[in-house]
């Protein structure tokens, strides 16, 4: 017995020196200490045994065990170890290999004007006010004093839903929604967009955006509107920029004018730009018709304010010297991408 126990140390051994992998270890652990394994066989057979022999097989068997065992442990130790070293050496990172560049995107190029713009006025404390791009009649003509007869709602240039919906063909409705719930001092822009019934051209879209502003406080008069937009047009053009209001009329504001500025690419001297004329118009303004604001809730004879209008895409087209309105609706990004 004694030989017989040697023998499967032996065989263990053996067996053990020849696992590889996690499963063989398990097998080798079955076959000689499972319930059915030879070690365990030899055990049971110890009943056969004479009481002096008993004692003595017995820690022979047990140091077979606690051997065997501890073989088991080692392997078990190395096997894992090996496996850790293939996988790490399979999962090298070869930090040399040159990194995959994500598509980075960009604004529009009117949203960046747009920004730039909306950063001007908010420096100077004005809010930032949107509404509906569908309105009624009473709030893009009615209120702003557009009587039912001017050409301005001709259908020819207004899109109608039905007698009393339409798109709104300038983003005044904000100002008027703006100043039927809140008490001057106001001073606020709405952008937006804009549709007017025009064929499409190089300087025409029914489609294009608008920021309006205004400013309403006691005793506010024309000096102010002049200032803020002498201030917003350096902002946007320079230190050097000038402006300069040429009479004008709209029905909303009274006195109106049309604003012009300094040509950005002459300085004022006349060129290609601005038609040999030193003076580019980028603005229509006015102080607000005692009409507009007392439908806005407003008493005209304790505030006074100023409005003002701008088309977005004209800013634009002359900030980066481009000739057809078009390019900002197409989506090509072979012009997108210059901005
Ligand atoms: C312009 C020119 C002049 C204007 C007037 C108003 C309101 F609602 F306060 F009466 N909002 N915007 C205005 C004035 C717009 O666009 C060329």
């Amino acid at each position: 017995m004694k030989e017989q126990l040697e023998k499967i140390r032996q065989a263990a051994a053996h067996a053990l020196d020849a696992v590889e992998t996690g499963e063989a270890l398990e097998a080798v652990r079955v076959r000689f200490l499972g319930k059915k394994g030879e070690l365990t066989a030899v055990l049971r057979g110890m009943g056969a045994l004479t009481p002096e022999e008993r004692p003595v097989i017995g820690q022979l068997a047990n140091e077979a065990r606690t051997y065997i065992e501890g073989k088991i442990e080692e392997k078990k130790a190395a096997v894992a170890a090996k496996k850790r070293e293939a996988k790490l050496a399979n999962e090298v990172i070869d930090v040399t290999v040159p990194g995959r560049r994500k598509p980075v995107g960009r604004l529009h190029p009117l949203h960046q004007v747009l920004n730039e713009i909306t950063d001007i006025f908010t420096g100077m404390g004005f809010s930032v006010a949107e509404g509906p791009d569908i309105e009624t009649d009473y709030y893009n003509f009615e209120a702003l004093n557009i009587p039912s007869d001017h050409p301005a709602r001709d259908t020819q240039d207004t899109f109608y839903i039905n007698d009393n919906i339409i798109l709104r063909t300038q983003t005044s409705p904000v100002q008027i929604r703006v100043m039927e719930h809140t008490k001057p001092p106001i001073r606020m822009i709405a952008p937006g967009r804009v549709f007017r019934s025009d064929a499409v051209d190089a300087t025409h879209s029914p489609v294009f955006h608008q920021i309006e502003g205004l400013v309403i406080d006691k005793g506010i008069t024309m000096a102010d509107l002049k200032g803020t937009l002498e201030a917003v047009v350096k902002g946007l053009y320079g230190p050097d920029a000038k402006i300069r209001l040429r009479p004008h009329h709209f029905p909303f504001t009274e006195p109106s004018a049309e604003v012009d500025v300094s040509c950005f690419a002459c300085g004022g001297k006349g060129c290609g730009m601005c038609k040999g004329e030193g003076w580019i118009e980028i603005l229509g303004a006015g102080m607000v018709h005692p009409k507009v604001l007392k439908v806005g809730g407003i008493d005209p004879e304790v505030y006074s304010g100023f409005a003002f209008g701008l088309g977005l895409e004209r800013i634009a087209m002359f900030k980066y010297g481009i000739d057809d309105l078009r390019l900002f609706f197409e989506n090509d990004l072979r012009f997108l991408r210059q901005f």
